[in-house]
C-alpha cells in the first residue's frame, strides 16, 4: 500500500510581467502541484489593480506551449531552414565555448552581443551576459530598436527620461495622447485618462491612424506620419499669437524662449496644415483647447497633460518632434500641477546601478567598436576594414527577434545566412531568428526565473519570483552565460553570481530589497509635480529650448521641422507612407505563435483608406502587393477606415514564416536613422500597393 500524497493547497507567487510595455504589472501566478495554473493581475498593486492585458493573461498558454523549446538543438540543414537535432547541453556548451574562444583570441570584437527586450527584466536582460561581453572585449551593441530618438530628444530638453506620474493623469482637464494608441499598449494608462474623461476632460488623439484609442477620445487629429514637430511648431505660433502663455514659468524656467519664439512665429496654422496634411482649423482648435489650460491664469480650464509614446519617433525627425512636444508645458506653465506637463518615460527616476550589475569595468582599458542595432543587416554583412574593425564572426543572441523586428529585413536575413557566420540563439520558441542560428539554447520564462524589473511608464521597482520549477531542460540567461564563462576559463568571480545575488545588486542600496521581497514591489519616492520650481537636470537646470550640448555636436542647438527621409516627393513611385505599429494581441513579435492571440489579429493585414483602394481596384480582402525599392510583402487587405487617405497600415509584427510570401512589414522598412540618437525609421517607410496577381 502506498501513501502517495493528496494534490497540494494552491500557491500564491507574486512575479512581474516581463514585456516591452509601460505597465510592468504585477502578477499573481497560482501554482498547484508545481503547475502554473493560472495568473491573474495583483489587486494590491495600485497600478496593475488587478487586471492584466488579454495577452499576458494568456502567459500560461504561452508557457506549456507544446512548441516551447525545451532542449537544446544543433543545426542540420540549411540556415534558414529550421532543420535542427537535439544536443545536450555538454555537446552544445563545450562547441559554443570552443568557436568564441578562437574568435575571441584573434579578435574579440568580432563576436556581437545581440538582445533586446524579450524580458525587461535586469538579471535575465544584461548582468551575467553583459559581464560574459566585457570580459571577452566583444563589440558592444547599441541598444536603439526602440526608444533612442524620443529618449535622446527628452534628455536634450527635460534633461532626463522624467514626467509627471502616470497616476496623476486622472486629474487632468485635458489629455492629449499624442503618437500612442494607449488601449493597445499601455492599458493601465488609459484607464486614468477614462477616469479624467469621467470627470469632465477633453481627450485628443493625435495619430495618423484612427486607433481603437483614437475612436474614444473626443477628438482625433489624423496627421501624416512624421509631421509631428510641425503641429507642435504651429501650436506654440498660435499660443504666441493669442498671448496664452505662462510668461512667469517661461522667464524663470526655460532656456532659449526667445530663439523658439522666432521659430514658432515661422510656422502658422496654414503652413503646418499643409505638411500635416489636416485642415488649419484643426490646429486652431487644439491650439484654444490647451491654450485654455495656461497655468496661472484666473478661470484657467485646469491642468493639460500630454501622454506621448514612442510611436511618433520612428521617423527621421523623431528626436527634433519629441523635443518640441515636450517644450509645451513649459509654455503654458503646465508643470506647476501635479496633473499638468508631459510624460513619455519615467525609466530615468529608476536608481538602477547599471555599473555594478553590468560591469563595464572589466573592459579595462579596451574600447571595444558599437554595433547598432537597427543597422544590424547592413553590418553582417560589412567586411573587415579599417573604419569598421573585423567582419562579425559570431553572433549571439537572446532576449530578441531580429530577423522579425529589424528593418530592411532583405538585408538582415542575408546576413544571418551567411555561411560563415556562427550564430547562436537563447530563446522560448523556434522564432524567425532561431531558424537561423547553429545552436538554439531553450530558456527559461518568467514564470522560471527570478528577476527585478523597472518600468517605462510608472514609478514602481518590482520583484519577479520563480513561480515553477524550468521546464524540460531550460537553464535560464544568467546560467547560460556563467556555463560559457566556466567553460572558456574566465575566472572572475562576479561571472558566477547568483540570480539572487545579482537582484540585490541591481538597486543596490537605493531601495529596500527586504520590503521588495516581502511585498513585490516598492514605490519609488518621486516628486509629485516635478518641474513646478523649474529645477530640470539639464546643464541649465532649465528647460532647453536652446540646447548647447547639440549644438557642441554640430546640430541645431533649437529644435524644428525635420521632414521624413521619404515622401512621395522624393520618390513619386512609392506614393503611400507605411506604418506599423503593435498589435493588440501581439507583443512585438511575441505571442504571435500563442493560438488563441494569433486568432484575434486574424492574418497579417494591409489598412488602406477605401478612396486610395478605389483608385487602385482593389477591394477589401484582395490579396496584395506591398512593395518598394527595398522588397515586396504579401498580405490580405482591409478597408475598415482606421487609415487616413494617403496611409496604409500593417499591424506588425508578424512571424515572416506565417507571411504568404514569407515575409513581413519589415521587409519593406529601411536602416536609415533618426536626427536624433541613432534611432530606427521603421515608420518614415514609403510604398506603393497593387493587387497580386
Ligand atoms: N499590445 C502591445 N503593446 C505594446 C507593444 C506591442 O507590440 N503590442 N509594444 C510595446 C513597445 S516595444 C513599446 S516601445 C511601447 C510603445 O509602443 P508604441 O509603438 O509607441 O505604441 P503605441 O503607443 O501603440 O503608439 C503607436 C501609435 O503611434 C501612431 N503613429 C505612428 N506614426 C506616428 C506619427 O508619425 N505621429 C503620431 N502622432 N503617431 C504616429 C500609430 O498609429 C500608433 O497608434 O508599447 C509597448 N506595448
Ligand atoms: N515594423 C516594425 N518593426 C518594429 C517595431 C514596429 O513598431 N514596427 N517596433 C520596434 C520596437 S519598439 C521594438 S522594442 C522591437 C522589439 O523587438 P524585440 O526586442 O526583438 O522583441 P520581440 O519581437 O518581442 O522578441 C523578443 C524575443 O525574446 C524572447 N524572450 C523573451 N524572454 C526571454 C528570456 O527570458 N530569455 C530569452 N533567451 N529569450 C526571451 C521571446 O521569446 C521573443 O522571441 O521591435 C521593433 N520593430
Ligand atoms: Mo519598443
Amino acid at each position: 500500500m502506498s501513501f502517495l500524497p493528496g494534490p497540494l493547497a494552491p500557491q500564491h507567487i507574486v512575479g512581474a510581467c516581463p514585456h516591452d510595455c509601460p505597465d510592468t504589472c504585477s502578477i499573481i501566478t497560482t501554482v498547484q502541484n508545481g503547475i502554473a495554473i493560472k495568473v491573474h493581475g495583483n489587486p494590491a498593486h495600485p497600478q496593475t489593480d488587478g487586471t492584466l492585458c488579454t495577452k499576458v493573461s494568456r502567459y500560461t498558454e504561452r508557457t506549456y506551449h507544446p512548441e516551447r523549446l525545451v532542449q537544446p538543438l544543433k543545426r542540420v540543414g540549411p540556415k534558414g531552414s529550421g532543420q535542427f537535432e537535439p544536443v545536450s547541453w555538454e555537446t552544445a556548451l563545450h562547441d559554443i565555448a570552443s568557436r568564441l574562444q578562437v574568435i575571441a583570441k584573434r579578435a574579440p570584437e568580432a563576436i556581437l552581443p545581440y538582445s533586446y527586450a524579450g524580458t525587461m527584466g535586469l538579471v535575465q536582460g544584461e548582468s551575467i551576459a553583459a559581464r560574459f561581453f566585457h570580459t571577452l572585449g566583444a563589440s558592444l551593441l547599441e541598444r536603439s530598436i526602440c526608444a533612442a530618438a524620443g529618449g535622446e530628444g527628452l534628455v536634450q530638453t527635460l534633461g532626463a527620461k522624467v514626467g509627471m506620474r502616470v497616476e496623476n493623469f486622472r486629474h487632468a482637464k485635458l489629455i492629449l495622447i499624442w503618437g500612442s494608441n494607449s488601449i493597445t499598449s499601455n492599458l493601465h494608462f488609459w484607464r486614468y485618462a477614462n477616469q479624467a474623461k469621467k470627470a469632465g476632460a477633453k481627450l485628443i488623439c493625435i495619430d495618423p491612424r484612427r486607433s481603437e484609442t483614437a475612436e474614444k477620445c473626443h477628438e482625433h487629429i489624423a496627421l501624416l506620419p512624421g509631421t509631428d514637430s510641425a503641429l507642435a511648431l504651429a501650436l506654440m505660433h498660435e499660443l504666441i499669437r493669442h498671448d496664452w502663455l505662462d510668461h512667469d514659468y517661461l522667464a524663470q524656467h526655460t532656456l532659449g524662449w526667445e530663439g523658439l519664439r522666432a521659430r514658432a512665429l515661422q510656422w502658422p496654422p496654414a503652413r503646418a496644415a499643409e505638411v500635416c496634411g489636416i485642415p488649419k482649423e484643426q490646429i486652431e482648435a487644439l491650439a484654444a483647447d490647451y491654450g485654455a489650460c495656461v497655468a496661472n491664469r484666473p478661470g484657467h480650464a485646469g491642468p493639460a497633460a500630454i501622454r506621448m509614446n514612442y510611436g511618433l519617433q520612428r521617423v527621421h525627425g523623431g528626436g527634433n518632434a519629441v523635443r518640441l512636444i515636450a517644450m509645451l508645458p513649459a509654455l503654458i506653465g503646465a508643470w506647476r500641477a501635479p496633473a499638468g506637463g508631459v510624460l513619455l518615460s519615467n525609466s530615468g527616476q529608476f536608481p538602477v546601478q547599471r555599473q555594478a550589475l553590468q560591469r563595464p569595468d572589466l573592459l579595462g582599458a579596451r574600447r571595444p567598436r558599437t554595433i547598432n542595432m537597427a543597422t544590424i543587416g547592413d553590418d553582417l554583412l560589412r567586411p573587415a576594414s579599417p573604419s569598421f574593425g573585423p567582419q562579425i564572426e559570431a553572433l549571439i543572441v537572446y532576449n530578441s527577434n531580429p530577423v522579425a523586428i529589424a528593418p530592411e529585413s532583405s538585408k538582415v536575413v542575408q546576413g544571418f545566412a551567411r555561411e560563415d557566420l556562427f550564430t547562436v540563439v537563447l530563446e522560448h520558441f523556434q522564432t524567425d531568428t532561431a531558424d537561423y542560428a547553429d545552436y538554439v539554447l531553450p530558456a527559461t520564462t518568467q514564470l522560471e526565473h527570478w528577476d527585478v524589473h523597472a518600468s517605462y511608464g510608472h514609478t514602481d521597482v518590482l520583484l519577479n519570483r520563480p513561480a515553477v520549477a524550468p521546464i524540460g531542460q531550460c537553464k535560464t540567461n544568467t546560467d547560460i552565460f556563467r556555463e560559457l564563462s566556466r567553460r572558456m576559463g574566465l575566472s572572475d568571480p562576479c561571472l558566477q553570481d547568483s540570480d539572487e545575488a545579482l537582484c540585490r545588486q541591481a538597486y543596490g542600496q537605493a531601495i529596500d530589497f527586504e520590503r521588495l521581497l516581502a511585498q513585490g514591489f516598492v514605490t519609488l519616492p518621486v516628486a509629485d509635480a516635478p518641474f513646478a520650481e523649474g529645477k530640470f537636470p539639464t546643464p541649465s537646470g532649465k528647460c532647453e529650448f536652446f540646447s548647447a550640448r547639440l549644438e557642441a555636436m554640430g546640430l541645431d542647438g533649437l529644435p524644428d521641422h525635420v521632414p521624413n527621409h521619404e515622401s512621395v516627393q522624393t520618390d513619386a513611385r512609392y506614393p503611400l507612407a507605411m506604418i506599423s505599429p503593435p498589435a493588440r494581441h501581439f507583443l512585438n513579435s511575441s505571442f504571435v505563435n500563442v493560438s488563441s492571440l494569433r486568432q484575434m489579429e486574424h492574418e497579417p493585414l494591409l489598412e488602406m483608406h477605401p478612396l486610395d483602394a478605389r483608385a487602385r481596384g482593389l477591394n477589401a480582402g484582395d490579396v496584395v502587393r506591398v512593395f518598394n525599392q527595398r522588397g515586396e510583402y504579401h498580405c490580405r487587405l482591409a478597408l475598415n477606415s482606421r487609415a487616413r487617405t494617403g496611409l496604409v497600415v500593417g499591424l506588425g509584427v508578424w512571424w515572416r514564416k506565417m507571411g504568404l510570401n514569407h515575409t513581413n512589414v519589415n521587409q519593406l522598412t529601411s536602416q536609415r536613422l533618426t536626427d536624433l540618437g541613432r534611432g530606427p525609421t521603421f515608420y518614415d517607410c514609403q510604398v506603393q500597393v497593387a493587387a497580386l496577381r
